[in-house]
């Protein structure tokens, strides 16, 4: 299989290791590119030294293309948009937002500009910017997310772009990546899947939340006073939907609590492993995932499954 993508990027297989705040570090980021995916470090709400030490670590482990997700929230986006030129980021994927305003600056420095998006409007206005390829992320996935499932976002971007269309949300093995590429994908993006890579750094406890979730046990929190955000359900979604419930019932409700579901809380859970009173920012696929293997493994397991599934496919549909 070759694509546009893979060329112009220089991976062997078309699979994006999402770029998760505090999960997406140099370690796991530098094992998938090492493997031959496109690994990219999540710059979160991190400060630039901290982006930066992921860098340089991931430097130390592969010389190949990796990408950094700029979230475009983060107090920090203009250091970190500093930081990625000055380290010479070949790739830039950006979260949370419209990057126009940091377009010219990145095409002055040649990078490869990749912003996720969560509709038809965005993704046509980042083509008129100029964008090399959008990700089109559906809300099954974990974190921040939009309005559309992946099957119908990913399909109305293809039809709406003529950029490439990288599939993300919902998408943790072969028949899932197969089917993102029967919509119009040329490549996918995968996150929850990779936070139980062995080369990933997040905390046992996390890995194990994920390991032992039902395709039920996410919920969406934050979404009519905040940024809404999925992850697994616990004592502080519970305390949030509680939150949203009173909020519903006066006049001006006092929406900093909602702030908090962000990033904010997401080192909880993830360094330090206390699950409950942390966010665990994951996707509706972690049902599906069952172990913990390394990145190269999970990146072949992957590909060759949608091999499998295509080649399967094709046989049933022209006999
Ligand atoms: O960014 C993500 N996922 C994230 S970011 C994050 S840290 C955080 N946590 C809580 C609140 C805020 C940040 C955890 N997970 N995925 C990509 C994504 N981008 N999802 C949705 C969007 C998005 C939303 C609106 C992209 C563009 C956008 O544009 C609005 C506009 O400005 O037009």
């Amino acid at each position: 299989m070759k694509s546009k993508i893979m060329d112009f990027l220089g991976i062997k297989y078309p699979i994006f290791q999402g770029g998760m705040a505090w999960v997406a570090d140099g370690d796991l980021a530098g094992a998938v590119s090492k493997a031959g995916g496109l690994g990219i470090i999540g710059g979160g709400n991190a400060p630039k030294e901290v982006v930066q030490k992921n860098i340089h670590k991931l430097k130390e482990i592969t010389d190949r293309a990796f990408g950094v997700n700029i979230m475009l929230l983060s107090p920090f986006v203009d250091d970190i948009v500093d930081l990625v030129i000055e380290e010479g980021v070949k790739v830039v994927t950006t979260g949370a937002g419209n990057p126009a305003k940091y377009m010219e600056r990145f095409k002055e420095a040649g990078m490869i500009v990749i912003p996720v998006i969560p509709s038809v409007a965005l993704a046509r206005r980042m083509e008129k910017i100029g964008v090399d390829a959008v990700v089109a992320e559906g809300m099954e996935a974990g974190g921040h997310i939009g309005k559309l499932t992946t099957m119908t976002l990913v399909r109305q971007v293809v039809e709406a772009v003529n950029i490439p269309v990288i599939a993300a949300g919902g998408i943790a093995d072969g028949a899932g990546m197969a089917a993102a590429f029967c919509l119009g994908a040329e490549a996918v993006q995968v996150g929850t899947r990779f936070v139980v890579a062995k080369e990933s750094n997040a905390h046992a406890n996390y890995k194990q939340k994920i390991l032992k979730a039902r395709d039920i046990d996410t919920v969406i929190s934050a979404q009519h006073f905040g940024h809404a955000v999925r992850s697994i359900k616990n004592k502080l979604t519970r305390a949030f939907d509680e939150a949203e419930r009173a909020a519903f019932k006066q006049d001006n409700p006092d929406l900093t609590i909602f702030e908090e579901m962000g990033a904010g809380r997401l080192p909880a859970s993830v360094i330090d492993g206390d699950v409950e009173n942390g966010s665990v920012m994951a996707g509706q696929i972690a049902g599906l995932i069952s172990k913990e293997e390394t990145a190269e493994e999970i990146l072949k397991d992957l590909y060759e499954g949608a091999q499998a599934v295509m080649a399967k496919e094709v046989k049933r549909w022209l006999e």
